[in-house]
């Protein structure tokens, strides 16, 4: 055991990865606006290199952020000063992160032995993407591989498309992984894609609706992200592009779509992890996406899958209003979560991004239910904070089930609803 941790200390120091050591996260129960007003300050306070998992919007969510150990003291000490309560959740990020690359060695070695893919386990992006040519050589008749272009580190951006034939059926979007370090999107993605596969053959009402419909999935919408979070930040959200003017790389590629571009809810900071970018599509993992959505044509549904605090949202972020198909969403999304919650009881809240979460602009529900997409929904998946976006790989099946409940809820209404 020794000589494995021993390992991983020369593997990251080999790699310059990225340390958290003493790093907490803290969560915050904010108990008045002024409390929630004193930390929305800490938001734009730079010296202290906060990490906001969750924002603070209402005294309704609790707010989780991760502290660098060199501001611990000082931050508590805020909190203190204005008697705003706390509690721990993470106590050393390093220690939860060094578990996580354990585990992932256990996995891939496994993997190697058994030759079997592991479903219940983070893989890298070379794995995944090779997984797929085995789904795909599986199912051959089901399932073709398109690549939608490159990353802006060159890296292919695979859909795999799930379709029984016709020229552009009524499609479903689903896309996972958009920000990199929400590892169960990515995670779910996988495991749906898998189960779309096999549940297609034995389940009756998947092979009609297949036979109606095509889904695509784009399990890593930001792939260099994504590679990155293994190599050097296990803590990276935005794409890997380079900003002119700015030493800090990367812009928030949900911020970044062509849907109240640059509003409320965005940052112009280059350095900032919601940074909006130089344009809206400027981020070319967004205009592979934008693409391949315009000239289809045919899309019904889009649904994007992000990680963490257990909600179900549908349009708009960038404003507070009620959009014109409000109820309908509303109501089918409750029905969707409620068979979510069926299987082990985890709970979901459903609403309009702005009003359950934040205002948040230039994110691609928005910009798809605008295009006339209708059925726009983003999710958050797993949990509400215990672990954050380092979810134990022993959550992710649990997680993938629950939530294909849900999202089978999603594509047969769709089905059954043309429009
Ligand atoms: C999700 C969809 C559309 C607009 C906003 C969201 C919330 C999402 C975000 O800020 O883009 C939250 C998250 O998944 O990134 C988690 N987080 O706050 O790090
Ligand atoms: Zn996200």
């Amino acid at each position: 055991m020794r000589g494995l941790w021993l390992l991983l200390v020369l593997v990251a120091a080999a790699t310059a990865e990225r340390q958290f050591i003493g790093d907490q996260v803290i969560r915050i129960n904010a108990e008045s606006e002024e409390q929630i007003l004193l930390l929305q300050a800490l938001e734009t306070e730079e010296t202290w290199e906060l990490d906001f998992w969750v924002h603070p919007v209402s005294t309704e969510l609790p707010v989780d952020i991760r502290v660098p150990s060199s501001s611990l003291s000082a931050v508590k000490e805020y909190l203190n000063a204005y008697n705003i309560p706390f509690s721990v959740m993470i106590a050393n990020l390093q220690e939860r992160l060094d578990e996580e690359k354990a585990e992932m060695l256990e996995n891939n070695k496994r993997e190697r032995s058994t030759k079997s893919f592991n479903f219940g386990a983070y893989h890298s992006v070379e794995t995944i993407y090779s997984w797929m040519d085995t789904l795909v050589a599986q199912h051959p008749g089901l399932i073709t591989k398109i690549e939608i272009g490159k990353s802006y580190e060159n890296r292919p951006m695979y859909v795999l498309k799930f379709s029984t034939g016709g020229e552009k059926r009524p499609s479903i979007w689903i896309d996972t992984g958009i920000h990199s370090r929400e590892w169960v999107s990515q995670a779910t993605g996988v495991w749906t894609a898998n189960k779309l596969a096999t549940d297609f053959w034995t389940v009756p009402s998947l092979t009609t609706l297949l036979h109606k419909m095509d889904i695509y999935m784009l399990i890593l919408a930001n792939p260099d992200g994504y590679a990155y979070t293994h190599s050097n930040d296990r803590m990276w959200r935005k794409t890997r592009s380079k900003n002119s003017g700015s030493i800090c790389r990367g812009v928030d590629p949900n911020r970044n779509w062509n849907a109240g571009f640059g509003g409320p809810g965005a940052s112009k900071n280059p350095c900032s992890d919601s940074y909006h970018g130089p344009s809206p599509h400027s981020e070319i993992e967004v205009q592979n996406v934008v693409n391949l959505i315009r000239s289809h044509g045919n899309f019904k549904s889009f649904i994007s899958i992000h990680a963490y605090s257990q909600l179900l949202m549908y349009p708009y972020g960038y404003n507070c209003r009620d959009v014109p198909d409000q109820p309908e969403l509303d109501s089918v999304g409750r029905d969707a979560v409620q068979k979510l919650t069926s299987l082990y009881g985890t709970q979901y809240k459903v609403g309009s991004i702005c009003k359950i979460i934040y205002q948040a602009s230039g994110g691609s529900i928005d910009w798809s239910y605008n295009l006339g997409i209708k059925y726009s929904y983003a999710f958050e998946l797993r949990d509400t904070g215990r672990y954050g976006f380092i979810l134990p790989a022993n959550q992710i099946i649990p997680t993938a089930s629950e939530t294909w409940l849900a999202l089978k809820h999603l594509i047969e209404y769709v089905n059954d609803h043309p429009y």
